[in-house]
């Protein structure tokens, strides 16, 4: 049985002493690592054929999008390798997760002048915010493979968001749309006491 979000925040953060991080370390403060790739869901799997799929760029940009599935894979593909953190304290090291660079994607959209955050937003109704400017980073891909095999729908095939530098929350699965905003917004979790940024270097577990 899943906890409720708020006991569950509640559990997390009375377990949380800050720690300092060690620089030649590759696992962030209060971290430990693991070989698997456990599935974290909030809610059920969502399975989408991939001919329904829709990716929407909404809210302040001078002109809204709905991309199909063919239209995002169609775009220039990378290949990143990248940790992936979870806030429950599992780190993996060395994803190498192939998909369409979050450049491809900006190069596309307009967002109006004042556009300053980003809701993402997944099939399911699960969202989570980001800064424009961190969610257009070198490294931030839509996914569609880790480690050479397609992802599995439970961990947000065929198609989902990476942002290696933050917790694996602000890594949306089934990922459709971004949200355009003015001014920040918590997501999901976000909205239960997940910190606003949620660096894993500085421990941005809570807000
Ligand atoms: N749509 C959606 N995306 C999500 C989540 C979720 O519940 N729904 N959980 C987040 C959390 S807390 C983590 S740790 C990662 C886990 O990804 P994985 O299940 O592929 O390991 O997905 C993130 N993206
Ligand atoms: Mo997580």
């Amino acid at each position: 049985m899943e906890l409720n979000p708020f006991k569950r925040v509640a559990r997390l953060r009375a377990a949380d002493p800050k720690r300092k991080p060690d620089e030649n370390d590759r696992l962030p403060p209060g971290q430990y690592l693991t070989d698997k790739f456990p599935v974290l869901t909030h809610g059920p799997t969502q399975r989408v054929p991939k001919d329904r799929w829709r990716f929407k760029v909404f809210g302040l940009v001078e002109e809204e999008i709905a991309w199909t599935y063919d239209d995002i894979l169609a775009m220039p593909q990378v290949e990143i390798t990248a940790d992936f953190h979870c806030v429950t304290r599992w780190s993996q090291l060395d994803n190498r997760w192939k998909g369409v660079s979050i450049h491809e994607v900006m190069g596309r959209i307009r967002p109006r002048p004042e556009a300053r955050f980003v809701t993402i937003h997944g099939y399911g109704g699960y969202t989570t915010n980001l800064p424009l400017d961190e969610l257009a980073d070198d490294d931030v891909l839509l996914a569609h493979t880790r480690n050479g095999e397609s992802l599995s729908a439970e961990h947000g095939g065929p198609l989902r968001l990476i942002v290696p530098k933050l917790y694996a929350w602000k890594s949306a699965k089934w990922v459709n749309g971004l949200e355009f905003m003015a001014s920040d917004r918590p997501g999901f979790w976000e909205s239960y006491g997940y910190h606003m940024h949620g660096d894993p270097w500085t421990e941005e577990r809570f807000s």
